[in-house]
């Protein structure tokens, strides 16, 4: 009786511990605050885009964009870091793009782009 006693405490505890600590990540709320992870699950969706500037020596991408679901984020321009450099080679100013960007730790990262039409 003792034991199970014990069990039950300790169990809640245990969830009222880690209920808490999850807590702040979802309810904080703030798109895009640092260390907010919000639904990685949903980053299938690709994202409308349009490049705005492209620095290869900087590895980032300013894209103007649309909705980002999975970011929680409204359309804006802004800049992206690339999760690889050789992605700034398949693109250019002016280019119509769908991408996936996620937060990473803070850094907005484009993770894929696909062209959708090319500026001439
Ligand atoms: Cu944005």
């Amino acid at each position: 009786m003792n034991h199970q006693r014990f069990f039950f405490r300790a169990t809640g505890l245990a969830l009222a511990f880690s209920a808490s600590a999850a807590l702040p990540a979802w309810a904080a709320g703030e798109p895009g605050a640092p260390g907010t992870v919000i639904a990685q699950a949903s980053t299938t969706d690709m994202t409308d885009g349009e490049v705005r500037k492209v620095n290869k020596e900087g590895g980032t991408l300013t894209l103007k964009h649309g909705d980002i679901k999975n970011l929680d984020m409204p359309g804006m321009t802004m800049v992206f870091a690339v999760k690889d450099k050789a992605m700034l080679d398949k693109v250019k100013a002016g280019d119509k793009i769908k991408f996936k960007a996620i937060n990473d730790a803070g850094k907005f990262t484009v993770t894929e782009v696909q062209v959708v039409q090319v500026v001439q």
